[in-house]
């Protein structure tokens, strides 16, 4: 039988009761012709020049790859004319980008990180592009988006998703009906609906941590790994497996394929920050996906989607998968009084 594109699929949510509207559609489907992009231009890798970092550091104070960048405009540049968006906001920019006076602007509010786990890409291990879509405020008619605009729960996302980069070219999708995948036809240049219906585990035998951290760690992480390293000798009476791609978007898609849990957890190297990851367009977007897969994402004990959000930039403690998995560690949060 046929398979679906993204364009059918989007076309078939649109029809539905409470459907997908028309401009949701038409930002998915720039946002998803914008990842052809990226990924065409990852994987030309030293034969394209993108290779390599900048003298440039973003606002998170990262040094700045060539791709982060070619990343962040092809986004920028597609999402710039079509009329659905109020404005964007990236991980490589400090401040929120306005639809430039030219274009008409749309009802909708694009966060993206352009390109996640960048640290790979000289390596040539998969990286991501992460996006995540909230509706503007009302009172964005006429009045200037600001970034106070932007800092609405991620329960309150219309849609996430991400790309990844890797073996395939994948595109994973959530409207609010659970999660589907599309793999990059690369011939025809299309997405073709590969995965219907994306659903987690709920119980796993696979962590996904970085270990080197683990003297930072707060007690109730340290006595969960413990615990999956004790294996079948310990009280989970079951062996674990570890794998730890530093790549969250890899990671993440692991974990929607076969299960698992993911941890970057709050840690003693930065006592002030919360975490390394970014709410806005990494937990919340990664956090809406894993949950319409029927797992669960908490910050250590709270849901992600639930936090209200303070800065755009604001950093999270991340432990999202299997649900029970996911619930344990929040137990031994509570157990622990965090
Ligand atoms: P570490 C990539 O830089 C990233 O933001 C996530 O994609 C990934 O999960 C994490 O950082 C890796 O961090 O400290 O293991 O290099």
């Amino acid at each position: 039988m046929k398979r679906k594109t993204l364009t059918q699929y989007l076309v078939e949510q649109q029809r539905q009761a409470d459907g997908l509207g028309a401009e949701v559609r038409l930002l998915i489907e720039v946002v998803a012709r914008a990842c052809k992009s990226i990924g065409h231009a990852v994987g030309k890798g030293a034969l394209g020049g993108v290779l390599g970092s900048l003298d440039s550091e973003n606002v998170q104070g990262e040094v700045q790859k060539k791709l982060d960048v070619l990343s962040n405009e092809i986004l920028l540049e597609a999402n710039e004319w079509g009329g659905h968006l109020a404005a964007m906001a990236s991980e490589e920019m400090e401040t929120i980008h306005a639809i430039p006076n030219r274009y008409p602007k749309g009802e909708y509010l694009l966060l993206f990180d352009p390109l996640d786990g960048s640290s790979n890409i000289d390596v040539n291990v998969s990286i991501g592009t992460i996006f995540s879509v909230l509706k503007a405020p009302t009172h964005v008619a006429g009045a200037p988006v600001t970034e106070a605009d932007f800092l609405q729960e991620g329960s309150r996302q219309v849609a996430a998703g991400y790309a990844v980069y890797g073996p395939q070219t994948m595109l994973v999708l959530t409207v609010g009906k659970g999660v589907v995948g599309f793999t990059l036809d690369r011939e025809m240049g299309s997405w073709v609906l590969t995965h219907e219906n994306i659903r987690i585990p709920e119980d796993t035998r696979e962590f996904a941590i970085n270990m080197s951290n683990m003297r930072h760690w707060a007690p109730p992480v340290r006595r969960y790994i413990d615990e999956c390293l004790a294996g079948a000798t310990g009280t989970r009476g079951k062996d674990f497996n570890m794998r730890w791609i530093a790549s969250m978007v890899a990671d993440v898609h692991r974990i929607l394929t076969r299960g698992g849990i993911f941890m970057y957890p709050w840690d003693a190297r930065e006592p002030g920050k919360p975490g390394k990851l970014r709410l806005m367009y990494e937990a919340n977007p990664m956090s809406f996906i894993v949950e319409q897969a029927g797992g669960a994402a908490v910050d250590g004990v709270n849901r992600i989607l639930d936090i209200k959000p303070g800065q755009l930039h604001q950093r999270v403690g991340v432990v999202l998968g299997s649900r029970n998995e996911v619930e344990r560690v929040a137990q031994y949060h509570r157990e622990a009084g965090q």
